[in-house]
Order: structure tokens, then C-alpha cells, then sequence
């Protein structure tokens, strides 16, 4: 008691002078792959994964480590600072939960998203059309190795751009979407598609189409 006493002046004398920046309990993860905006995405699986638990601040008197299953299950835990885990195909937590020395405790989480990322194709276009033609563009070709696609994320090019669960979509390029003084002009359409574990297809596929003024007075 003594001691904590000590240490809350001593923390208090030292925070006042400006000497030191207050070290309370927190749980800190790093890990052998980089995580992304929280998510540490896998792209070649089974791939082992270590957790590190030791830039943690505060005075920690236990690690628990568990590893939860999309459905929150718990598929492994461990009570050591370094932790290894082997990830298959799909959406994981790793959740680190620090205990100090007043029991009071702190967590940290990372996601782990074993996953191959989806293919964009667009597959039948056309490569011109006039304007105010419904045109009509399919990306069937379009594959996930490993899961399904589940959105289509179509941009024309023109400033419009929707998104559809199926591999269809259809568009029409007005007249005034031309610049002035241009008869015809080439607009790229491009396609990104999501997979269902959140995937993206890096690059976005492309393709290019003319498009035709009606007639005269453009
Ligand atoms: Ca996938």
C-alpha cells in the first residue's frame, strides 16, 4: 500500500513537471504480418501468424490470448506473451487481454482475414454506342478461387457509378455527357468486384467504349 502510495506521488510530481507521459495498463499487439486499417489479410493460407504482446505498458501480471471464429467461438487461447496461430481459409479475432497488478484490466484486438481475393471481368461489351443507347454490360467471367462474389462495383466513367449483386448491369451515356465540340468520345468502364469475406480484385478491370452523338448540333 505503502508502495503504491509512493508511486502515485512519485507519477504525480513527475506528470506535473512534465517529465514523463503517464504509463498506464495497455494491451498492445504486433504481429509477424503488418495489419491494415485493424485487419491482417492472408492471401496465401494455411499461414502461421505470432503475436507479440510485449510492448504493452503497465504492470502486467497476465496475457490471455484468444482466437474467436467468425461466430465468436473460441478456437485457441494461450496465457504466454508471444503467441503462434495457424489460419486457414476465413474471418477470424485475436483478442489479447492484459491483467495488472490491481486486477484492473485492458484489450486490444486484431482481425485476420484469410482470403484470396476476388477476379474482375467484364466479359461482353460493347466498344461503341450511340448516345441515349441502353448498353448492356456482363461481368459472368468474373471468379473468387476460393468463396463467391457478392457485390459488383461498376463505374462508367461518366460520374455514375452503381453496384449490383448480379453480373449485369446496364447504362446509358446521355448526349450532354459528351464535352462540347466532341461527336464522339471514349469513356472507360471499370469493374471491382467483393468477395464474401470482404476482398477486393486489385487492379479494377477496364474497358474502354466509344460513344456517338445523336446528330448534328452538339
Ligand atoms: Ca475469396
Amino acid at each position: 500500500m505503502r508502495r503504491s502510495v509512493a508511486v502515485f506521488l512519485l507519477t504525480g510530481v513527475l506528470l506535473l513537471g512534465g517529465c514523463i507521459e503517464p504509463t498506464g495498463l495497455r494491451a498492445v499487439i504486433d504481429s509477424t504480418h503488418k495489419p491494415s486499417q485493424g485487419v491482417i489479410w492472408l492471401q496465401d493460407y494455411p499461414a502461421e501468424v505470432t503475436f507479440d504482446a510485449s510492448r504493452s505498458t503497465g504492470e502486467i501480471i497476465s496475457y490471455r490470448w484468444t482466437v474467436l471464429d467468425e461466430e465468436g467461438e473460441e478456437l485457441a487461447s494461450s496465457t504466454e506473451e508471444e503467441f503462434t496461430y495457424q489460419f486457414d481459409y476465413g474471418r477470424y479475432l485475436v483478442r489479447l487481454e492484459v491483467t495488472g497488478f490491481g486486477l484492473e484490466t485492458d484489450e486490444a484486438q486484431v482481425e485476420v482475414v484469410a482470403n484470396k481475393p476476388p477476379v474482375a471481368v467484364i466479359s461482353y461489351a460493347r466498344k461503341d454506342a450511340m448516345a441515349g443507347e441502353e448498353i448492356t454490360f456482363r461481368a459472368d467471367d468474373s471468379h473468387d478461387p476460393d468463396g463467391s462474389i457478392v457485390e459488383y462495383l461498376w463505374d462508367f466513367g461518366d460520374g455514375s457509378r452503381e453496384t449490383t449483386e448480379e453480373p449485369e448491369v446496364t447504362h446509358t451515356y446521355e448526349e450532354e455527357d459528351l464535352p462540347p465540340g466532341e461527336s464522339r468520345w471514349q469513356f472507360t468502364v471499370t469493374l471491382v468486384v467483393i468477395d464474401d469475406l470482404g476482398g477486393i480484385s486489385e487492379p479494377p478491370y477496364r474497358h474502354e467504349i466509344w460513344i456517338y452523338g445523336g446528330c448534328c448540333g452538339h
